[in-house]
């Protein structure tokens, strides 16, 4: 029997809207949704390699209890009763000795959350935490500095744009399907494309405009930029006079930063930098300097990123169409949004969280998703108290904090550590129990609820029965809810029932989703009157003088600090995605494993020239942490003081066979630095040294 299935992909976490053509059971063909504007019907090259995931049979297929050393891949086979058995018992046996805040539970950020928070909030355990830290937690407090609002809050309106500024932005390669699509058609009308990144790649290939900048001084460019912008009032003037709150303490710090000072600092000259100030705000406010999407680079990020929100703000592009904009939710169109298991009544917390955010030792970061690269430091120095049980959904600590051995160290302190996946990722290699989810089209999922100019609700439909014995995330932590005294906060047995339940008040029901895979709560954009937009800072304006940052004892503007050379015949590391792999999940896959086995170190010619390094050759690359082997990609296409390679390779998991060993992972080499203010990683400041083997 033929039928379609609207569903959402799960190739990366963007999850677009797909349709899936399925026949007599078997998945033959998945395209982007065509009901859906700015899909069409495309997919990127990852979500068409949907098919290649599911019928890989190098996944995890059944329970696993580990029976050898943590990590020496020795495993038995268990049944779900046996397996969860054994995860409910230790568990309990975990919470009665130590209580339930010594059980900590790391996810990627997914239509499940709500699942996972209120599995851990029914445990008395504050220690949820999510990838959104790692990715770009500085973002948000930088957010929440001058508008009140989360980044989550804010989208970006690509469609009517008239000049986009993108630093490190590759949104050509590290893709939304949607996004690319958009802006492509925007660029096609005649918007005009900057990119800034210490490495050319394929969207400095389609910008109007590339620099070439040293790597680490964004925040010094963009200073440069504010200071011509301020000098030769550029800004939107009505707009400030109504929304600006610190416009004349910004006035006075930036005059330093002229844009000859900031030529010496990037790299990039003077005229160009005091020339695009000129050509973009001729544009304003349809204008959009891209606040980013990982923002977790340096030790001062949550700087550059308010420099950016500075950037935009002084066009008036916030809360402009072509500008950037805060997401509306069903309220704004009388609906009701899908209902959540985290919002019923819970035991009361009294424990600080393991990275004490929220507390005056890191007042700012979101306490909704937490700072996971505390993580290891916290289990080591059991401070604020002994964490002594891991649950890992969807996010592998050893790939996606810096410093694996680190954390292994940690790891190793754990009694009992837990993976739900669908791989054997090297996080799943190091645990106790592997328990395997459905992959995306073999499940149903929880609503996703999306708020934007037109708020509207997706749901991801199984397509096929599971191939393996392999169950929903939201049905093993119920299962194992139960097993701990806490299934009452857990009303459903199926995916359908759980979905059932989230429709209910909404005036929706699964059915309506049939038709089209979405249902929509209104019909046109909303944007609020620029006369009249809420922002939730104390003062109710834009604030380039922060009182979150200054109650908190942070200054909002810092004097700029000069970023550091590195030392003779050390590099800068900096890493980032490709278009033909997601993060550390799709390397084994077997179609795009063909197209992209191993990563490369991308090296500038006359450095590789001096260390006796020539293209292809393998090298040795080492830092204060770590160290390991790459071949070098020899180019004249990144800046001298950089190197880069792709993140996510360097696998140890045996069984991922076609992964495993390929490539060099930068977890290996990345201290584990972070932004002690907003609270992201600081992937990039890490020396690397690069020898020839
Ligand atoms: N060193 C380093 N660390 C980084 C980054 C970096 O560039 N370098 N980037 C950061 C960024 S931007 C992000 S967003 C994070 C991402 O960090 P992660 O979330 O850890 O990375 P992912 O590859 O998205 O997915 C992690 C795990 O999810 C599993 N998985 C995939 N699909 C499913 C599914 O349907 N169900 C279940 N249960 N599991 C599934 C994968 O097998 C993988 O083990 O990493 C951050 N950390
Ligand atoms: N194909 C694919 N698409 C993805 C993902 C994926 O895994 N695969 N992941 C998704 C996720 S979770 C995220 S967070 C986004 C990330 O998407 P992006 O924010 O675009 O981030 P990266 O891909 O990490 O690209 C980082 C770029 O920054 C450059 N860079 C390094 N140092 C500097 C510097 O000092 N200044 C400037 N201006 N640039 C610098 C690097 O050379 C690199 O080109 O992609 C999303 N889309
Ligand atoms: S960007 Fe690609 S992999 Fe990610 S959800 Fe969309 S189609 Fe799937
Ligand atoms: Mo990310």
């Amino acid at each position: 029997m033929d039928k379609d299935v609207f569903s959402l992909c799960f190739m990366c976490s963007v999850r677009c809207p797909i349709q899936v053509g399925v026949k007599d059971g078997h998945v033959n063909w998945i395209q982007g949704n065509p009901h859906v504007a700015g899909i069409d019907g495309r997919l990127c090259p990852r979500g068409s390699a949907g098919k290649s995931l599911l019928y890989d049979d190098q996944r995890l297929q059944s329970p696993l209890i580990r029976v050898g050393d943590r990590g020496s891949g020795n495993w038995r086979k268990a049944s779900w009763e046996e397996a969860l058995d054994y995860v409910g018992t230790r568990l309990k046996e975990i919470k009665d000795t130590h209580g339930g805040h010594a059980i900590a539970l790391g996810e990627r950020a997914q239509l499940a959350t709500h699942v996972s928070k209120t599995f851990l909030k029914a445990l008395g355990s504050p220690n949820y935490f999510s990838h959104d830290a790692l990715c770009k937690g500085s973002m948000n407090t930088a957010c929440r500095s001058m508008f009140g609002y989360t980044d989550g809050q804010m989208g970006i309106n690509y469609a009517n744009t008239k000049h986009i500024v993108l630093y490190g932005r590759n949104i050509f390669e590290s893709i939304n399907v949607k996004e690319v699509n958009t802006l492509m058609d925007a660029l096609e009308k005649g918007a005009k494309l900057t990119y800034i990144d210490p490495r050319v790649n394929v969207t400095a290939s389609k910008a109007h405009r590339y620099w070439m900048i040293r790597p680490g001084t964004d925040l010094a460019l963009n200073y440069g930029l504010i200071h011509v912008i301020l000098k030769e009032r550029l800004y939107d003037a009505g707009y400030m006079d109504k929304w600006a709150h610190g416009l004349t303490e910004l006035r006075d710090f930036i005059k330093e930063y002229t844009p000859e000072w900031a030529e010496n600092e990037t790299g990039i000259p003077a005229g160009e930098i005091k020339s695009l100030a000129r050509e973009i705000s001729k544009d304003k406010p349809a204008v959009i300097f891209h606040y980013g999407y990982r923002c977790a680079n340096h030790q001062n990020e949550i700087y550059m990123r308010r420099s950016i929100l500075m950037l935009n703000a002084l066009m008036g592009s916030v809360e402009a169409k072509g500008g950037i904009f805060f997401k509306k939710g069903p309220g704004a169109e009388g609906g009701k949004p899908a209902r959540k298991l985290v919002e019923q009544e819970f035991p009361k917390i009294t424990v600080p969280r393991f990275d004490k955010v929220g507390t005056p030792d890191f007042p700012l970061p979101d306490p909704a998703h937490g700072v996971a690269q505390i993580l290891p430091h916290a289990i080591l120095t059991e401070d604020p108290y002994p964490i002594k049980a891991l649950i890992n959904f969807r996010l592998d600590p050893l790939m996606s904090i810096a410093d694996t051995n680190n954390t292994k160290k940690a790891l190793d302190k754990l009694d009992l550590i837990v993976t739900i996946d669908i791989n054997y990722s090297d996080i799943a290699w190091y645990s106790d129990v592997i328990l395997p989810e459905s992959t995306y089209l073999e499940r149903t999922d929880c609503i996703q609820q999306m708020n934007g100019l037109k708020p509207m609700m997706f749901l991801r439909e199984k397509a096929v029965e599971p191939r393996y014995d392999t169950l929903e995330g939201a049905i093993i932590l119920k299962r194992i809810g139960e097993r701990l005294g806490i299934g009452e906060f857990f009303p459903y047995d199926t995916m359908d029932e759980l979905v059932d339940w989230q429709l209910e008040g909404t005036g929706f029901t699964r059915e309506d989703f049939a038709k089209k895979g979405f249902v929509s709560y209104g019909k046109s954009p909303i944007f609020w009157d620029r006369d009249d937009i809420p922002f939730k800072t104390p003062s109710g304006k834009i604030e380039f003088t922060s009182s979150l940052l200054e109650d908190a004892g942070f200054p909002s503007l810092p004097p700029y600090a000069p970023v550091n050379e590195p030392p003779d015949r050390q590099f800068r590391l900096v890493v980032g995605r490709t278009g033909l792999h997601t993060h550390v999940s799709t390397q084994n896959v077997p179609y795009l494993n063909e197209l992209m086995k191993e990563n490369l170190l991308w090296i500038n010619n006359t450095k590789a020239a001096d260390l006796g390094i020539s293209d292809g050759a393998v090298v040795e690359v080492s830092s204060a942490c770590g160290k390991g082997r790459i071949k070098a990609f020899v180019t004249d296409l990144i800046h001298p003081e950089a190197v880069f390679m792709v993140h996510g390779f360097g696998h140890e998991a045996k069984l991922a066979k076609r992964s495993y060993n390929q490539g060099l992972s930068d977890a290996l080499l990345q201290e584990n630095l972070y932004d002690k203010v907003g609270g992201s990683p600081a992937f990039h400041d890490t020396f690397v040294t690069v020898t020839p083997v």
